[in-house]
Order: structure tokens, then C-alpha cells, then sequence
């Protein structure tokens, strides 16, 4: 059976150059800083993202992690979203592992967080308080529908966190995704980030990796912390390999992603029973939910379409997400919406 996998773009398994760059990758000892492949990648990232520096990390998760521990003590506090993926699917690591405390704020349905609330949140000096470090965003907002936030609002962020001799941390798992949709660079919206992370292995479909990039010195420290988290890896620059390949040649096509989810959400909104979230899709990401007529649970729905070799992931009781990536063609597409109008 063809299976259609709408789940998450990190399903996304590497593309033909990318297995054929891995097997001739030159590489060496990284933790010697000695990979030239590893050292090539973290260059190229930093470059497009306008930052000194990049280090080249396992996953999303640990680049946040690492640039999170690298900016705070044990104690300091993060100002985050109440949907941002660090406070939600981290596993708490920021906590459990770095003593960081995290003040969350409610993201707005735009992703972004006020401005008004992150000023009232910041601790004035007193003892009994934490010590605000360091406010983290989140673009493309995963939970938010995959929304892009733009470069004036970060930019106003940005000031406000200066005013306060704050720092800036961008989760930028799908900051490419963001740019395309914005029709901006990705360097216009990390400039305001002092870090930022980008995910490899999503939408760009490289097999592993993220690339954490920020000032020299900051990247120094990040990687002392990836060493204290185990993340210095030897010969990896067959992974980095394939994210040169998704540097160089995926990001434009990220635009073909938004256009299949366009299509699959205006399928889907004919399909009786489905309700699609305002707004949807932004980017590669659509959400939507069960209307009352339907005597089926999310995770029902989810089952029958499993049967149909259509995979969709369930985000809520009676809510889904469907993510379009490189390997959802059109036909795919127009399969899935099949598979939903015969489940329901
Ligand atoms: N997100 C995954 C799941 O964990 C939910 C997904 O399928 O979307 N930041 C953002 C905004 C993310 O969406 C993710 C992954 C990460 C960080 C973490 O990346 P990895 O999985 O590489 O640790």
C-alpha cells in the first residue's frame, strides 16, 4: 500500500543528492573541530542567517537547549510562549538540565507575543525574584498553525529586550518556511535574534541535524554545553553533507510545500464534517478539527485513515494537523482528501 505520511515534515527522508553528497563527504574529528564538512555547513548556516558563527547540533531540541543553557544561569528566567515548542515538547529539558525557569505568556493566534505583556513580565531587581535573562520566539509558530512572524515584530522585540539588557533566542525550526512565506530573507528575520536555531531535517530534508548560530563568543560557550550534553559527535560531517544539499537547494522549493497545503486545505473545507482553523494553511501546516456532526474521536479518525495508508497526526481530542513536505506530490494530496471524505 502507498503511504501517504501527512504527519510532521520531519518524516522526511533525504533526497537522492543528499544520500549520494553523504557517501563522498570528506570528514574528520569535530570535537578536534576537525571535520571539514561539519566546519563547511556551520560557515554556509551562519552566513545566510547573518550570524559570526554556527554549531552544528543533533536536533532542534538541543540547539534551543544548548542556546538556552549557553545565555542563562541556573535560576534566570525565560520569557517564552505558552505554545512554544520549548515549553511544550522539550521534555522540560531547559529545567530538568539548565535550572532555567520559564515565564510563559499566551501566544496571540498570530504566534507572536505582546509586546505589553512581555514588558509587565520582565522582574524588576529583588531577591525574591528570578533574574529575566532572555525572551525566546518561535518562527514558524509550530502550535500557532505554522504562522510566520514577521521581521518588524521581532525587530520590536528586540528593541524591547535591549531596553532591558535583555538577549533574543529564535527557535527557527522552520524559519526558512517563514521567509519564503514572507517573501523576506532569513537573515532579515534572524538579524534581530542574538541565536537562532534552524532545523535541517524538516522541511529541507536532511536525515539529521540543526545548526545553532549566533556571535562567536556565544557559539564558543554553546559548544562547551553541546559537549556536556553529549552532542560532540566525531566524523558526522557524512550527515552535514546532506544538510549543505538542503542549504543549497531546498529552501526555494519550501514554496511548493505551501502551495500543496493550500490545495490540500481547500479540498479538505468541501470534505462534510471538517473545520478548518481560521487562517489556515500559513505555511506547510494545516489544522483542523471535527465538527459536531461527527460521532468520531480524532484518534478514530486518525485510525481509519491509517488503514488507507494516509498517516495524519491527532493535536488534540478532536483537532489534526496535516504536514505537507517534499515527499507529498499532488496526487498524494488529492489521495489524503479521498481518504478523508470516505472516513468521515
Ligand atoms: N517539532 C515536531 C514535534 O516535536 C512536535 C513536529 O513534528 O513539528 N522547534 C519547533 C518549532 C519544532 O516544531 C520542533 C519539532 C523542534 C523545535 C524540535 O526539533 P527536533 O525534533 O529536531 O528536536
Amino acid at each position: 500500500m502507498k503511504i501517504i505520511d501527512l504527519r510532521s515534515d520531519t518524516v522526511t527522508r533525504p533526497t537522492p543528492a543528499m544520500r549520494r553528497a553523504m557517501a563522498e563527504a570528506e570528514v574528520g574529528d569535530d570535537v578536534y573541530g576537525e571535520d571539514p564538512t561539519i566546519n563547511r555547513l556551520q560557515e554556509l548556516a551562519a552566513h545566510m542567517l547573518g550570524k559570526e558563527a554556527g554549531l552544528f547540533v543533533a536536533s532542534g531540541t538541543m540547539g534551543n537547549l544548548a542556546a538556552i543553557l549557553a545565555h542563562c544561569n541556573r535560576g534566570d528566567e525565560v520569557i517564552l510562549g505558552d505554545k512554544a515548542h520549548t515549553f511544550l515538547f522539550e521534555a522540560g529539558g531547559i529545567s530538568a538540565l539548565g535550572g532555567v525557569h520559564s515565564c510563559q505568556l499566551p501566544n496571540q493566534p498570530d504566534g507572536t507575543l505582546e509586546i505589553g505583556a512581555i514588558r509587565a513580565a520582565i522582574r524588576e531587581e529583588d531577591d525574591h525574584h528570578p533574574v529575566t535573562r532572555l525572551i525566546s520566539l518561535e518562527n514558524t509558530h509550530n502550535r500557532c498553525g505554522g504562522v510566520a512572524l514577521s521581521v518588524d515584530y521581532t525587530r520590536q522585540v528586540k528593541a524591547l529586550a535591549e531596553e532591558y539588557g535583555l538577549l533574543l533566542h529564535l527557535d527557527g525550526a522552520r524559519l526558512f518556511n517563514a521567509a519564503i512565506a514572507l517573501g523576506v530573507s532569513a537573515k532579515e528575520l534572524a538579524e534581530p535574534a542574538d541565536s537562532v536555531t534552524v532545523c535541517l531535517s524538516k522541511g529541507l530534508c536532511a536525515p539529521v541535524g540543526s545548526v545553532l548560530c549566533g556571535s562567536e563568543a556565544f557559539i564558543r560557550q554553546a559548544r562547551r554545553i553541546r559537549k556536556q550534553l553529549g552532542g560532540g559527535m566525531r566524523q558526522a560531517g557524512v550527515l552535514a553533507a546532506a544538510g549543505i544539499v538542503a542549504l543549497e537547494t531546498m529552501v526555494e522549493r519550501l514554496a511548493e510545500d505551501h502551495a500543496r497545503a493550500r490545495r490540500l486545505a481547500q479540498g479538505l473545507s468541501s470534505v462534510p464534517g471538517l473545520i478548518l482553523d481560521a487562517g489556515t494553511p500559513h505555511t506547510n501546516m494545516v489544522y483542523l478539527s471535527l465538527d459536531e456532526t461527527i460521532p468520531l474521536s480524532a484518534e478514530q479518525v486518525v485510525e481509519r485513515l491509517a488503514e488507507r495508508g494516509v498517516k495524519v497526526g491527532a493535536v488534540g481530542p478532536r483537532q489534526f494537523r496535516l504536514v505537507t513536505h517534499y515527499w507529498i506530490d499532488d496526487e498524494a494530496v488529492d489521495d489524503a482528501i479521498e481518504a478523508f471524505g470516505q472516513v468521515l
